[in-house]
């Protein structure tokens, strides 16, 4: 609650200062000077095209002037970009670094929804919350994690949120209850991605002795877009987090045909262990495990999980390689439209520049080291009032990449994923969310858009013969991945 205080104050302190600070003449001065920069750039372009240049120059700065500047609003089309507790991004300088970027995430961008010291669960903040118009396409989509000792249970809940969970460390045991007559229970190891749908009632073991279990977590509320609530039902940290808590007794009574007493008892009364996450005993792990169960005694229901890992890699190099699964693969990912890729890239080298058809990637790095780079349109629209005549620009998105980083790559936006240079490989999941016919593709190497060029249009596009072109996009005859500046003793530029 306090942290959504924050976000909402935050908001209008720079909403209000966004508003009151610049006085309107010098706006206004300011410009008539960005018109006149402008048509210059105009008087660059061939000649029939510089009088509707110098025009769409008085255009756009006018609707400027009309607007009072105060974003919020198009321009023409264009996109205002507002972010809440993290500054306006018209604050930042060229280039965003570091992680004060509207696509980097970090810890401080989480919230704890349940902690104790057997476990927690972690939700990243509403992506609109961190720009509604740049996120407004994968608003109901959420990420999480959630973190439990060795021997731990999680007590039964549902989600009003289709989850995609993808186990990032250790191994579990998860039991869905489909129906109220069928209970399916499934073991989880690393590198398995499993789906339990919205309303689903779930309980999960980490059933390892020593390794922590840790899961990532795509959301899709159902119910309030990019709202997410937990429903437990009993056994919570105190009576008011059972939500049958929230009705009369007398109903409550009448439902379970019981007295009061028996059931303050048992679901509000005192319990050995409080809270969401209970130590188990080695026995009650045993018969919590799937091999005890499955395939007897339970009835056909949902799929069980599907290892990344197990699918052969889709491109393989010694500089990296990928696991990509997608609903083809397993259909559990068409209804939450999420596709998941696995970036194990190694130290020094990199992957891309590649970018997304459709899908919106959320990167997420599990361990390792790196750095990536976008190219981002919004930003440059943002930042350079002057564009000619609405000539596209692209802005250097980058920021360093490290174990808990997460990362939005927005659809046709063309990215490179590098690994530092030290002992570990980098290793990234990738959520691409809306990833219904989703491609990807690579921008250099072997297999780059370019290649599939014909030689005419790489002539009318490059003004060169296309044999000069094609020796320069034909010399790197990798696929994806590349020895990134590191290795080839050059420092990133
Ligand atoms: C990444 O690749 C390296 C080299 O192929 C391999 O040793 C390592 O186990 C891989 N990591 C993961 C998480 O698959
Ligand atoms: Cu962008």
């Amino acid at each position: 609650m306090a942290f959504r205080a924050k976000i909402c104050l935050l908001f209008l302190f720079f909403t209000s200062a966004f508003l009151l600070s610049p006085s309107v003449t010098v706006a206004r001065r300011e410009r008539n000077a960005d018109v006149i920069v402008c048509q210059l750039k105009c008087e660059k372009l061939p000649g029939d095209e510089q009088m509707s240049c110098k025009q769409t120059c008085e255009e756009y700065h006018d609707h400027d002037r009309e607007h009072g500047g105060s974003g919020g609003g198009g321009h023409g089309g264009r996109m205002r970009l507002k972010v809440a507790g993290n500054g306006d991004v018209g604050d930042f300088g060229k280039g965003q670094q570091g992680s004060n970027n509207p696509y980097v995430f970090e810890d401080r961008h989480f919230t704890t929804r349940l902690e104790s010291q057997l476990g927690n669960v972690r939700i990243l903040q509403k992506f609109t919350d961190r720009s509604a118009e740049l996120f407004r396409g994968i608003e109901e989509y959420r990420v999480g994690f959630l973190e439990a000792e060795p021997q731990t249970f999680i007590i039964p809940n549902h989600w009003d949120a289709d989850a995609l969970l993808c186990v990032v460390n250790g191994e579990g045991t998860i039991s869905l209850i489909n129906h109220p007559k069928s209970r399916q229970t499934f073991n989880i190891k690393r590198g398995d991605i499993f789906r339990v749908p919205a309303g689903i009632s779930a309980y999960l073991i980490n059933r390892n002795n020593h390794q922590k279990l840790v899961l990532a977590k795509i959301l899709r509320s159902v119910s309030v877009p990019g709202e997410l609530q937990t429903f437990f039902g009993a056994g919570g940290e105190n009576p008011e987090s059972s939500f049958l808590n929230a009705f009369s007794t007398e109903v409550l009574e009448a439902a379970f045909d019981a007295n009061r007493d028996e059931l303050q008892r048992l679901f509000f009364g005192q319990q050995m262990q409080k809270g969401v996450f209970k130590k188990a005993t080695e026995e009650q792990i045993r018969s919590l495990e799937e091999s005890r169960k499955w395939p007897f005694g339970e009835r056909k229901g949902r799929n069980g999980p599907y290892n990344v890992f197990e699918k052969n890699p889709s491109v393989q190099n010694e500089n990296g390689h990928m696991h990509e699964v997608d609903s083809n693969d397993f259909s559990d990912l068409r209804d939450i439209n999420v596709a998941v890729s696995f970036f194990n890239i190694t130290q020094g080298s990199m992957a891309g520049p590649f970018y997304n058809t459709k899908a919106t990637m959320v990167l997420l790095v599990p361990n390792g080291e790196g750095q990536f780079e976008m190219a981002c349109p919004h930003l440059a629209e943002q930042h350079s009032r002057g564009s000619v005549g609405g000539a596209p620009s692209y802005e250097k998105v980058s920021s360093r990449l490290s174990r808990g980083t997460v990362v939005v790559v927005p659809a046709g936006h063309p990215v490179v994923i590098e690994a530092s240079g030290g002992n570990q490989n980098l290793e990234v999941i990738g959520f691409g969310l809306n990833s219904h016919e989703n491609e990807w593709f690579p921008l250099a190497g072997r297999d780059n858009v370019m290649s599939e060029w014909e030689d005419e249009a790489v002539e009318l596009t490059f003004g060169v013969p296309a044999r000069a072109v094609k020796k320069v996009i034909q010399k790197q005859n990798k696929k994806m991945f590349f020895k990134g500046p590191e290795r080839r003793g050059q420092a990133f530029a």
